[in-house]
């Protein structure tokens, strides 16, 4: 770690042209980088953009792909620079939401969830990231635990996949409807107030986002967009819904406005190259909405 300008900044006069401004609500996230642009801080960013907050982020562990196999190589921050990071948003600006992506060790997972829990954070979504598309096996299985202890009693959503969610609920992957209804339920008992599954692959004709509220279901059904370029979907979904809790919507209202934003930007998704192809995040933008 390299410390400049040990004597910092002096703090800025306050002029005639702040009162004019209307702050966009501030949102940070707290994940792993992927050179590619498609998924983690680069996807969350994009959408915080496109969804008209305010994006910070502290970055957790750097994901590379090597060209000719798209094998990727995961690089952890160490513990010590990510504690360095955290104080220039906590307290040094604020933030309206709090979103966590890859957190790719244990004592990573630790560190961040002690640190929320003790700043109280408003809105916190925590997206349990385990796999990376076209990565082929999970990442870090062995962070299951920690996720569960640190991260899931402090978290007001939590936003897995279905090979997600069965690691969190310690069930099978669900297949059919009432397995999703199932693992949310013994997730749930984890101490999150949401759980959000997004099951895009286990029906064969529509993808089923699914939001359990600890009381009741609400349960959407999307046609399922014929496309192998989704990279980044997982990231942009909960970016999105921290981005809407962050403006003031309910859980419900992220929830529906992020399968919308998710739903539009598949359906004009591209590729990079013959491994990758990310959503389109303008793509509801363009639509008007
Ligand atoms: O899509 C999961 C994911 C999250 N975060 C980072 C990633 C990936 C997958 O590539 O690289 C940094």
């Amino acid at each position: 770690m390299l410390s400049v300008s040990e004597a910092g900044i002096d703090p800025v006069q306050r002029d005639e042209h702040e009162e004019l401004t209307v702050e966009p609500k501030k949102v940070l996230t707290i994940a792993g980088s992927d050179c590619s642009g498609g998924a983690g801080i680069q996807a969350d960013l994009k959408t915080f953009q496109e969804r008209d907050v305010y994006g910070m982020s502290v970055v957790t562990v750097l994901v590379a792909m090597q060209p000719e196999t798209w094998h990727h190589i995961v690089m952890p921050v160490p513990v010590d620079d990510i504690r360095a990071q955290l104080p220039t948003v906590f307290p040094g600006i604020g933030a309206a939401a709090v979103k966590t992506g890859m957190l790719p060790t244990a004592g990573i997972i630790e560190l961040v969830g002690s640190f929320l829990k003790d700043k109280k954070v408003e809105h916190l979504v925590v997206d349990p990231v385990m796999v990376c598309k076209g990565a082929g096996q999970p990442l870090f299985p062995e962070n299951t635990a920690a996720m569960i202890k640190h991260l899931l009693p402090i978290a007001e959503v939590v936003t897995p996949n279905t090979f997600e969610a069965a690691q969190l609920s310690g069930m099978d992957e669900p297949e059919t409807l009432e397995d999703l209804k199932e693992n949310a339920l013994h997730i749930q008992a984890h101490g999150t107030k949401n759980v959000i599954i997004k099951a895009a692959r286990i029906f064969p004709d529509k993808a089923v986002n699914l939001l359990y509220d600890g009381k009741e279901f609400t349960i959407v059904e999307k046609p399922k967009v014929n496309t192998a370029w989704t990279h980044g979907a997982g990231c942009s979904f909960s970016a999105c819904v921290t981005a809407e809790l962050a403006k003031g919507a309910s859980v419900k209202e992220a929830f529906l406005t992020a399968t919308e934003f998710v739903f539009a930007g598949l359906e004009r998704s591209f590729p990079l190259n013959q491994f990758v192809g990310p959503i389109y995040h303008k793509a509801l933008a363009k639509q008007g909405k």
